[in-house]
Parts: C-alpha cells; sequence; structure tokens
C-alpha cells in the first residue's frame, strides 16, 4: 500500500493491519473442575505479534464450555489464573465469544474450560488474528527537480527523474519500520 501526499509531512506514521488468515480447531473437551478455570483439559498456545485485534470463539453443542485467554504478562512461561486476561462464560448450549482489542505482543494460552460438559465431544475453537506492520514514513520530503535555465520544468529529463526519486523514497527497503502496541510499555 502507497500513501501519497501532495504536502511535505515528517514523522508521519500509519498502522498497517493485514487480513489474516482466521482458523478452526477441532477439541475434544471433557468434565473439568467447575470451580477452576485453570484444570481446563485443552490449553492451546498463541502468539501475538503486533495485533489490532483477537477474537476467538467456540461452538457448543448442548454442553456448558467456556472460553478464557490467559496472558503470560510476566512472561515467565506459565501461565496463571491471575493473568486471565478475558474470558466467555455463557451457559449451557450457549456457544461463546471474546474479542481482545489491540492486544499486547506476547504469549497467550486459550483454555477451553469445561464446566459441565457429557462425555466427551469435539468442538469448534476459532481464532481470528489481525495482525500488521507499522510504516513510518522517510523524515525528510524528497529534493525539489534541480532547474537551469536552459531546461524547463516540464523537460521529459526532469520528469524521469522526479519519478525514479519517488519509487525510491516509498521503496519499502528503505523505510524504517518499528513495532508498536496501543497498550502502555511493559
Ligand atoms: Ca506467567
Ligand atoms: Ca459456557
Amino acid at each position: 500500500m502507497i500513501f501519497k501526499s501532495s504536502v511535505a509531512l515528517s514523522g508521519l506514521s500509519a498502522d498497517a493491519f493485514g487480513l489474516s488468515q482466521p482458523k478452526t480447531l477441532s477439541e475434544q473437551v471433557k468434565q473439568d473442575d467447575p470451580d477452576d478455570p485453570s484444570s481446563a483439559s485443552v490449553k492451546e498456545n498463541v502468539t501475538i505479534d503486533h495485533a489490532s485485534r483477537a477474537t476467538f470463539t467456540l461452538g457448543v453443542d448442548s454442553d456448558d464450555v467456556d472460553v478464557f485467554v490467559v496472558y503470560d504478562a510476566n512472561n515467565d512461561g506459565t501461565f496463571a489464573s491471575d493473568e486471565i486476561v478475558g474470558s466467555s462464560t455463557g451457559p449451557a448450549g450457549t456457544d461463546e465469544e471474546l474479542t481482545l482489542i489491540g492486544p499486547p505482543d506476547g504469549n497467550y494460552q486459550i483454555w477451553l474450560h469445561g464446566f459441565q460438559v457429557a462425555g466427551t465431544p469435539t468442538v469448534p475453537l476459532g481464532i481470528d488474528i489481525v495482525q500488521g506492520t507499522t510504516s513510518t514514513s522517510p523524515a525528510s520530503p524528497r529534493a525539489p527537480c534541480p532547474r537551469t535555465r536552459r531546461s524547463r520544468s516540464t523537460s521529459p529529463t526532469c520528469s524521469r527523474r522526479r519519478r525514479a526519486r519517488t519509487r525510491a523514497s516509498s521503496c519499502s527497503a528503505r523505510t524504517p519500520h518499528r513495532t508498536r502496541s496501543a497498550f502502555p510499555s511493559r
């Protein structure tokens, strides 16, 4: 994607979020300790990198399965109950869905907690994470095409030079990239 501006902008930045491919996992759930979400028998690891949002859905039949999203905030490799950042805990027979807006980068775990489950049904877990990169414009605008007394501003040579310069300044390889999170730095 290329942004064009008729005025010189210094320090312009834009977030570009691609449309990631959503995926659906088949998970086998069972009755867990209803009083302890960390007893969830299904725990899926998910890595989030510069996401604008992340949506998790769970289709249930007549059972009561709940979804918990746990963020390893202290990055110690374990997912603790006090690191739960989102949950969807509808009653039996109700599908679950939750969305994190601007989640911080890092490691996450999705817990499927069998609150009231008959047998070991297989349920679909949907994961849709929209991720992208941040682009920053070059700090200095491109230099104007040089003029001399003999060359007119519309000369073909000057136009070609101007176009070439435009391509160079918008070349993605030369554009400084940085990442950022909507959350405060940790
Ligand atoms: Ca942790
Ligand atoms: Ca439920």
